[in-house]
């Protein structure tokens, strides 16, 4: 059988000093780098990525992250790509990560709950939607896209 590799989105949010250090581990751990690149969210675009948590108490503060600097954008391409995505990032809260997976990305370069320096799909589904999203169709042949500008809203 042929099973093609699946997709799914990652992203290195903010501010993170890890970034360089999350690709190598990125690549190490087997998954290849389809899509790259650097983009400022406008706050609208950061509401409707993260619209599902709309209303919640740490809404404010997490759109207010996701704009404060550029995100990287990845599409990464591997068999399973979404959960072992989920497994590679650990626990959304890092205390949790360090206790119960120690060697994910968020146990060693998370800075709190809110500043977990990682973001991935959590199904297929979304996975196809945020690829869309934040890639569009417009620029599909570029594989290393730095310093583009963030998409109009
Ligand atoms: O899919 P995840 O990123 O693991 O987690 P999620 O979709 O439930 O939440 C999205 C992001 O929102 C998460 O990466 C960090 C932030 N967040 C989630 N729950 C809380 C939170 N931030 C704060 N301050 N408090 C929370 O309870």
């Amino acid at each position: 059988f042929f099973f093609p590799p699946e997709e799914t989105l990652a992203v290195i949010k903010p501010d993170s000093e890890h970034k360089e250090e999350i690709l190598q581990e990125i690549q190490a751990r087997g998954f290849t780098i389809s899509r790259l690149k650097d983009t400022v969210l406008s706050r609208e675009m950061a509401e409707e990525f993260y619209k599902e948590h709309q209303g919640k108490p740490f809404f404010e503060q997490l759109v207010e992250y996701m704009c404060r600097g550029p995100c990287t954008m990845l599409v990464l391409t591997k068999e399973n790509a979404v959960q072992d995505w989920r497994a590679a990032m650990g626990p959304t809260d890092p205390s949790e990560a360090r206790e119960k997976a120690p060697e994910s990305l968020r146990a060693r370069f998370a800075k709190d709950l809110l500043e977990n320096a990682v973001h991935g799909s959590s199904n297929l589904e979304h996975a196809q939607q945020k690829i869309h999203f934040i890639f569009g169709d417009i620029d599909s042949m570029s594989i290393h896209d730095d310093a583009s500008p963030a998409l109009e809203t």
